[in-house]
């Protein structure tokens, strides 16, 4: 019901309404175009842009935004050109709507990222890298690391949730991931400050000897979804706190890129009397470049020309020399982003203290590794390049340069410019600027649509900004973050629609177009979606049960509109208590939550879904449980209570229920409105069986999922008819009375399969 239904978009009817309404009401007229733009002071170019990021209700966005969510942990999703919110997905931080973090399915993905043994309930999200085929998105996967306690985790986007989170298990803290390969055969994940490999204790004394910066290079199982740790490997690189990276394509296939500042090597020590971290980490003019071999290395480890760190191979830096892994070319100064041009012939690097962006050109820069022709070595025995004889040109954008985006047309680029709070549009091959726009203010990331892929699809650019300053309305000194739209669709780039986001800062967003995700609806009956495979804690209606083993108790239920299975759950105090349950229904949207109240455990269940909650019940008393999502007419009905007797409770004898209270006369009324229901139910069959129905797989869902309930409907009317049969009109009653709630059921199953055939019949759309 929220699209306008075909009585409604019928021109002709509008009209007619209009006049109308014009003619018998003139003070409630409609404000015409003009007028609501004087009221509201808007120009021409406010309304033109409104109209090329407004979606009109019930249609959808082109492309999907996955930005990172920072100091949150997560990662939102939003639509382009909307720029509509449609989830947070829960990654490195728990998140009681999804259940993440208080449902034992999804607290085993969070353990996998415990670290010397510690619960790790953030993370610092910076760099989402859908997986790739051939170079593009290709809706799958999602990989995002964690900057501060460096870990990476996996996304599935058939289902948008969290499957894995691994450790890096040599270093102290990250920041240049996730990169793809082109394939998704490795996820690149960089050091950032330099620490002994491993974890141990080194003064600072010893930083030039013992510490390291380094690349994890983790392996991605695509059948799995999995990234394999035992297939995994590391270079060692020197203590250059390596940054942001990318993977080569096309012609620089086989190859990886880190930019490091402070190559330096400066430990600061401001309280020893030392200039301060800033000024030592910015002498020199130029930083490192690395230049790395992937492929080889993979076949270099393969091979176990490694040592082991922490149970984790790692190539040497004398390894990586004698096997020409990694080769360093000098870049100016204090560089950020390393982004490859579509075609993998362009590396553009950006200083963030130099004016330039340098852009490096692959051909030149291997022609120089063939030719063994080094400008020189580095402390550590690593060849050098010359810088001059690597560059295709080097281009004055403005101050402050981080990252670059590319377009559909060849040579067309976008920088963030930091300082000067600008986007810059240039062409790297020509080595020209073409246009700049204001951005507000201090620009960190952009993204265009496919933007980092062999194939930018251009339209869009969203920039990220780092201050939203007086973009909003102001909710105290913590500010939103801001980001903003822009079409670069023309000749002139045009800021179209600022949106704040009330999260964490984020650093890197990419956007997918929207028709490559085909997330599922529902899963198989039984999934744990966490590992994605059939719970053995499945459970089937009817199976429900309440089982005890000494001080365990453990509860198989199921969950449908509108009820829990089991109601009642009666435990002693002390008793280690488990609740699988099982969401039975088959239909689109229709999750259940679940909670007992002061246990702080919560799971949200999605249709088909197996989780659960565990607690000890340390505390008696009386613990009403629920369903947390307003699922149904009776939601609020949908509860249980948990009963915890204290230790040493005996039962008093006494009756347990109500006494009876209905007799025939109320029995004959129910089933009377039962029969009537079934009038209605049936004309709606007759409705969907005369479409084509299957053709709407939404609607095949609801079909099947109206014809369990109805299927339920029948087995309570069996009973009604059993209890009628002995005169128990107390019980045939109530049994009636749930007869009649799945038919109402089936009827609003029924309603909402007969909505979308109308719909979709009359516009046509899938
Ligand atoms: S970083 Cu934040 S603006 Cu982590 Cu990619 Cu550049
Ligand atoms: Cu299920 Cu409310």
């Amino acid at each position: 019901m929220s699209r306008p239904g075909p009585f409604q978009r019928n021109p002709f009817i509008l009209v007619l309404c209009a006049l109308a309404l014009a003619w018998s009401a003139p003070v409630l007229a409609a404000e015409s175009l003009q007028q609501v733009l004087k009221r509201r002071g808007l120009s021409q170019q406010d309304l033109l842009a409104a109209a090329k990021t407004y979606v009109p209700t019930g249609e959808r966005d082109e492309f999907l935004a996955f930005a990172s969510g920072g100091q949150s942990g997560h990662v939102i999703v939003y639509g382009v050109p909307s720029m509509r919110i449609l989830k947070y997905i829960a990654v490195f931080t728990p998140e009681p709507w999804q259940g993440y973090g208080f449902e034992e399915e999804s607290k085993a993905v969070l353990a996998q990222g415990r670290i010397n043994g510690r619960d790790i309930t953030w993370g610092d999200v910076h760099h989402p890298a859908p997986s790739e085929t051939n170079g593009d998105y290709d809706g799958k996967y999602l990989f995002v690391n964690d900057k501060a306690n460096p870990r990476l985790a996996v996304i599935d986007l058939h289902d948008f949730e969290t499957k894995q989170i691994v450790v890096n298990p040599i270093f102290q803290s990250e920041h240049g991931g996730a990169f793809v390969s082109e394939n998704t055969e490795w996820v690149l994940e960089p050091a950032q400050y330099a620490a002994p490999l491993g974890g141990e204790y080194q003064p600072l004394e010893r930083f030039n000897e013992e510490y390291r910066g380094g690349l994890t290079y983790w392996k991605f199982n695509r059948e799995k979804g999995r990234l394999e740790p035992e297939n995994s490997f590391s270079i060692e690189l020197p203590p250059y706190s390596q940054d942001l990276s990318d993977f080569g394509k096309g012609a620089s296939s086989g190859w990886s890129f880190t930019n490091s500042f402070c190559s330096e090597r400066y430990v600061g020590g401001i309280e020893r009397g030392r200039p301060p971290f800033e000024a030592g980490c910015s002498a020199k003019d130029t930083d490192y470049l690395h230049v790395v071999n992937w492929r080889k290395a993979a076949q270099v480890a393969a091979a176990g020309k490694t040592e082991m760190i922490n149970g984790h191979p790692v190539i040497t830096i004398e390894t990586a020399i004698d096997e020409g892994l990694v080769f360093l070319i000098p870049e100016p100064k204090s560089p950020h982003g390393i982004d490859v041009s579509p075609d993998g012939k362009y590396l553009i690097v950006s200083g963030k203290l130099d004016t330039h962006t340098s852009v490096f050109e692959w051909a030149k820069v291997k022609a120089l590794i063939d030719a063994k022709d080094f400008a020189g070595k580095d402390p550590y025995g690593l060849p050098i390049l010359d810088m001059k004889k690597s560059l295709h040109t080097q281009v004055q954008l403005g101050l402050g340069p981080l990252h670059t985006q590319f377009d559909p047309q060849a040579g067309i680029a976008y920088t963030s410019l930091y300082v000067d709070s600008m986007v810059a549009r240039w062409d790297y091959l020509k080595g020209e600027l073409l246009d700049r726009l204001p951005i507000h203010y201090n620009i960190g990331h952009l993204m265009t649509m496919h933007g980092d892929t062999v194939k930018p699809r251009g339209k869009y650019l969203v920039s990220l900004n780092k201050l939203a300053i007086d973009r909003f309305n102001p909710v105290g000194p913590l500010h939103p973050q801001s980001h903003q739209l822009v079409d670069i669709g023309g000749s002139k780039m045009q800021l179209l629609y600022d949106m704040p986001l009330p999260l964490g800062e984020p650093h890197y967003a990419v956007a997918i177009e929207a028709g490559l995700l085909k997330p599922r609806i529902r899963y198989k009956s039984g999934t744990n979606t966490r590992t994605g495979e059939i719970s053995p804690h499945k459970t089937r209606a009817g199976e429900e049960r309440i089982e005890r083993d000494g001080k365990r108790v453990t509860i198989h239920g199921t969950l449908i509109r509108s009820h829990i299975t089991p109601e009642i759950i009666e435990v002693d105090e002390g008793d280690e208590v488990t609740i699988y349950l099982t969401n039975l229904e088959r239909a689109q949207d229709q999750t259940h939550g679940f909670t007992v109240g002061k246990y702080n455990v919560h799971g949200s269940f999605e249709p088909g879904e197996t989780a659960s909650v565990k607690f000890v019940a340390d505390t008696p008393g009386v613990y009403p449980y629920y369903c947390t999502e307003f699922c149904s007419a009776l939601h609020l009905e949908m509860q249980g209570y948990l009963l915890v007797k204290p230790k040493g409770y005996k039962a008093k004898v006494g009756d347990l229920m109500p006494k009876e209270e209905y007799g025939q006369a109320d029995y004959e009324k129910q089933v009377a409105t039962n029969v009537a229901t079934q009038a209605t139910i049936d004309e709606v069959v007759a409705f969907i069986t005369s479409q084509d129905y299957k053709a709407h797989p939404e609607v095949v869902a609801l079909v099947e999922d109206a014809t369990d309930q109805l299927g339920r409907a029948a087995e309570a009317k069996k009973k009604t008819e059993i209890e009628a049969g002995a005169e128990r009109w107390h019980s045939a009653t109530l049994w009636a009375g749930q007869w009649w709630q799945y038919q109402v059921k089936a009827a609003d199953i029924g309603l909402r399969a007969k909505n979308i055939l109308e719909e979709h019949g009359a516009t046509g759309r899938p």
